[in-house]
């Protein structure tokens, strides 16, 4: 390959790997657009660097190294047997054991899990840990079940997947329908069948292992990632107003962080549709939230029968005016024309905290747009980056303070940020973080795949 390679023939290449990708994946739209986005980010930067593409990288990296599917009996509190689908992808291992979160939800399958295990792979690189890249989850809907009945579907689900996970192996932690709840099921089982006591789950609780501001990481995580992106092009934080979606863990602490820092979140959701807050939302109407959504698990239109400051309206809240959008419910939330729609009402900054919630369409809409745009494997790698020292304290036996965490964790995302800008600054007009995060996570990954030889 000659050193410079124009742009049609970087296209070219694309094209054709990406036609061997959706063969190889039928019916795995999820997944193919997770790689799509990297590949064509990437491709342009290894075009003049043949040692890339003589091993294969970039197809070997789309293949995960092993994906185990298995079966999850369980019985309802009416006596029913149930049987749902469990999995693992554990997708990359070159830089550290496979890391990343299980998910609980009804439209989990292998093409979301494969999508989620390999973005996995690149963010868990740019932490700086040395943490593999994998995903989990099952078809569960944890909606409208009794304590008693989830704690059941954990033990069977651990019963399966332990023998597949271990603290130097694969190391799970939570996502959407698994939070500290379901992590002590599943931990107190694995503990019971293995007999050992080791850091092979993170996000546990503060009585067993886990790591102090671990619950807050991701939301706040993905909040200091807008505000470097702002304070890197001249602008701030302070007096913002702030779209943000989901009203789980990322979403209720992303929206605490937004008014930590002097902004105002003005929005939150779920599947039912959102709530509005036209003065932004108070930290008693958060903690509020999160007591809704933890403790009662109830729908986040409640919140407008609680507070009269508050309205709920159906759909996603993309149509309302704001200066930033910070998606943290789940992927595909964000299409072409919600993009426009927030363009059009002045949107300057969308930082995704959820994984992909944006579609391609947005995400070319934002970027031709010039707003700034933080791909969610920088944003939202501050949960598994808390999860990475989780496991550094589990090993050495220790607890770190939370002030300590709390700077580890500022600390990381501006070395995340750092590092985008490193890779993705542009001549004219404003950082390419999109091939910022994937060229920082990819080198990486791809110089220990070269070091380990055809494997
Ligand atoms: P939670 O389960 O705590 O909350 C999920 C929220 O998103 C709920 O409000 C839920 O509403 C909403 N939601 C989920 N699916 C849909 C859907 N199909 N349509 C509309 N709303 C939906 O999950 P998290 O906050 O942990 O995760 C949110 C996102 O952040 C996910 O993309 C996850 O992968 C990502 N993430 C999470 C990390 C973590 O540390 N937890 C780390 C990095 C990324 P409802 O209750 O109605 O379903
Ligand atoms: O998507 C993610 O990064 C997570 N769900 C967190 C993974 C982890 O291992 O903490």
């Amino acid at each position: 390959m000659s050193k410079i390679v124009s742009s049609d023939k970087v296209n070219d290449y694309l094209e054709r790997y990406m036609e061997g990708v959706d063969k190889r994946n039928p019916g795995q739209p999820e997944f193919t657009q997770a790689v799509r986005e990297v590949a064509s980010t990437v491709f342009p930067y290894i075009a003049d660097k043949p040692k890339y593409h003589e091993n294969q990288i970039l197809e070997r990296m789309a293949e995960p190294e092993r994906a185990i599917s298995f079966r999850v009996p369980w019985t309802d509190d009416k006596g029913n047997v149930r049987t749902n689908r469990g999995y693992r992808i554990q997708f990359n291992s070159s830089i550290g054991p496979y890391k990343g979160g299980i998910r609980f939800h009804p439209s989990v399958n292998e093409s979301i899990l494969k999508f989620l295990g390999y973005e996995q792979t690149f963010k868990n690189s740019l932490t700086g840990l040395p943490l593999g890249g994998g995903k989990g989850g099952a078809n569960f809907n944890p909606k409208g079940k009794s304590d008693n009945e989830v704690m059941r579907f954990c033990q069977s689900f651990i019963t399966e997947l332990y023998r597949h996970i271990g603290e130097d192996t694969d190391v799970p932690a939570g996502d959407i329908g698994v939070g500290g709840r379901e992590i002590g099921y599943m931990f107190g089982q694995y503990k019971r069948i293995t007999n050992r006591f080791v850091g092979v789950l993170t996000g546990k609780g503060l009585e067993f292992g886990g790591s102090k501001m671990r619950t807050e990481a991701t939301g706040y995580g993905a909040i200091f990632f807008l505000r470097n992106m702002l304070d890197q092009h001249k602008n701030t934080i302070e007096g913002k107003r702030v779209l943000v979606s989901g009203s789980g863990n990322v979403a209720t602490h992303a929206c605490e962080k937004v008014l930590q820092l002097g902004g105002s979140p003005l929005t939150m959701s779920d599947s039912g549709g959102f709530v509005h807050c036209p003065d932004g939302f108070s930290q008693e109407q958060i903690d509020w939230v999160k007591e809704l959504k933890t403790v009662r698990r109830g729908r986040i239109s409640e919140a407008a029968d609680e507070f009269n400051n508050i309205t709920f309206h159906e759909g996603r809240p993309w149509g309302v005016e704001a200066d930033c959008a910070v998606p943290s419910a789940t992927q595909n939330e964000i299409n072409g024309d919600e993009a426009k729609t927030l363009i059009k009402n002045g949107i300057k900054a969308v930082a995704e905290a959820a994984n992909m919630p944006c579609e391609q369409a947005a995400v070319d809409a934002f970027v031709d747009a010039d707003v700034l745009f933080g791909p969610a494997k920088a944003v939202n790698a501050g949960g598994v980056g808390v999860s990475g020292l989780e496991m550094s304290q589990n090993s050495a036996r220790i607890a770190w303070s939370e002030d300590d965490l709390r700077k580890l964790l500022e600390n990381m995302m501006n070395d995340i940020h750092n590092s985008c800008v490193e890779f993705g600054n542009t001549s004219d007009g404003p950082v390419d973080y999109l091939a910022g995060a994937n060229i920082a996570g990819f080198v990486k990954v791809a110089d220990a795949m070269l070091s380990y030889g055809h494997v």
